[in-house]
């Protein structure tokens, strides 16, 4: 597996129900190298940028609101075959298809406030880390855990 990079969003209800700290742990225990991190309000138009794709969906207004509500954690993690891997991690888009050990299979019931956004492709993945980090914000680092995970 091609190393990559995939960027990773704790949305609001991460923040605001305190389980930030859980999911960062869980993205790391699993293997996945942390190279940035931030914690931002995303305004209105980062918000539409984002999630362009789904302008004029019936729920995209209420996606909208959800993501600008209050603050969230932006991160860029690094791994052989992270885009796909951290999808895994996370989850079924849809609250009822997504599996218990999943993130959002373990912390939630509505599809419109699921916890942690994961880019979904390569092209995903490249726009959404220009559209949240500047390339001298992500660090390039060895934890001496290669051999290891
Ligand atoms: P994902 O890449 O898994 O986040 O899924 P999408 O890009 O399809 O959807 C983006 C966000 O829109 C989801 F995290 C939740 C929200 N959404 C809804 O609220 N209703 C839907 O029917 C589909 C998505």
């Amino acid at each position: 597996m091609p190393v990559e990079r995939t960027f990773t969003m704790l949305k609001p209800g991460a923040l605001a129900r305190r389980l930030a700290g859980e999911i960062i742990s869980r993205i790391e225990r699993k293997g996945f190298r942390i190279r940035a991190v931030k914690m931002l309000k995303i305004d209105r138009a980062r918000a539409e940028s984002h999630y362009a794709e789904h302008k004029g969906k019936d729920f995209f207004e209420r996606l909208v609101a959800y993501i600008t509500s209050g603050p969230v954690v932006a991160m860029v993690l690094e791994g052989d075959g992270a885009i796909a891997m951290l999808r895994k991690l996370c989850g079924s888009t849809k609250a009822e298809e997504a599996v218990p050990g999943t993130i959002r299979g373990d912390y939630g019931m509505h599809t419109n406030l699921n916890i942690i956004h994961a880019s979904d492709s390569p092209e995903s993945a490249a726009r959404e880390i220009a559209l949240f980090f500047k390339p001298e914000e992500i660090l390039e680092w060895e934890d001496g855990n290669h051999e290891w995970i």
